[in-house]
């Protein structure tokens, strides 16, 4: 299929949608992220193209992962030094909006609605930044013999970079999908995906999601 900076061939049988981090506490009017300043609109953007996607995905019969960012609430795998960055306001484990802020099983730490997981559609919960850290991701691509990600989520310069160096360093073959990723800041977006594309694609390929609904028909 067409792709920046060149074609991206890829065996759907053998692709995973990997579907980062759409998490209320990132997406919802409301939540964490608005919360910090940040205009959530630039990431629900998102949203439908990938709500879109994931329904085509699925239909074909076809691997789906999903990740979350978030921690356990006693905190113990959270690094003291990730809690204290940046000395916010609110810290990770403080009570939110929608909860204790990225802790795992308060409401905004669970997927928006419209991207629900369904069952049999593998949910990771990562501490970190990169889906592979601390997580048992690799084991699951393995079994299910995958060797190319498509990338979708949030947010772009942040947990979908890191994802996607963990990933090419571990040998996949990745295509972010530019209008199902988002940056709370749209200059973040732009070169965020610049990144990924230049010097010959060094982490990867870049397209839209439309690009590969007409590979897919
Ligand atoms: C993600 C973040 N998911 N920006 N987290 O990108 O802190």
């Amino acid at each position: 299929m067409e792709a920046r900076p060149a074609p991206f061939t890829f065996d759907p049988i053998s692709t995973a949608l990997l579907v980062i981090d759409m998490q209320r506490d990132f997406l919802l009017p409301g939540g964490f992220g608005e919360t910090l300043g940040n205009d959530v609109s630039q990431l629900r953007r998102t949203i439908a193209p990938l709500a879109a996607l994931l329904a085509a995905w699925r239909a074909a019969g076809l691997t789906v992962i999903h990740t979350r960012e978030g921690h356990l609430p006693d905190l113990s795998d959270c690094p003291p030094a990730k809690l204290a960055r940046g000395a916010p306001s609110m810290r990770i484990g403080d009570e939110g909006p929608l909860g204790r802020i990225l802790i795992r099983g308060e409401y905004g730490h669970d997927i928006v609605d419209e991207l629900a997981p369904v069952p049999g559609e593998p949910v990771v919960d990562k501490p970190g930044k990169g889906a592979f850290y601390a997580t048992e991701l690799g084991e699951l691509l393995d079994e299910r013999k995958v060797v190319s990600l498509l990338v979708a989520g949030v947010t772009t310069e942040v947990c979908v970079h890191t994802t996607v160096r963990e990933a090419n360093d571990r040998g996949y073959e990745c295509l972010v999908l530019a209008d199902c990723v988002g940056s709370y800041f749209p200059e973040f977006q732009r070169v965020g995906l610049e990144m990924i594309a230049a010097q010959g694609g060094i982490f990867g390929w870049v397209a839209d999601s439309t690009n590969v609904l007409r590979a897919l028909r």
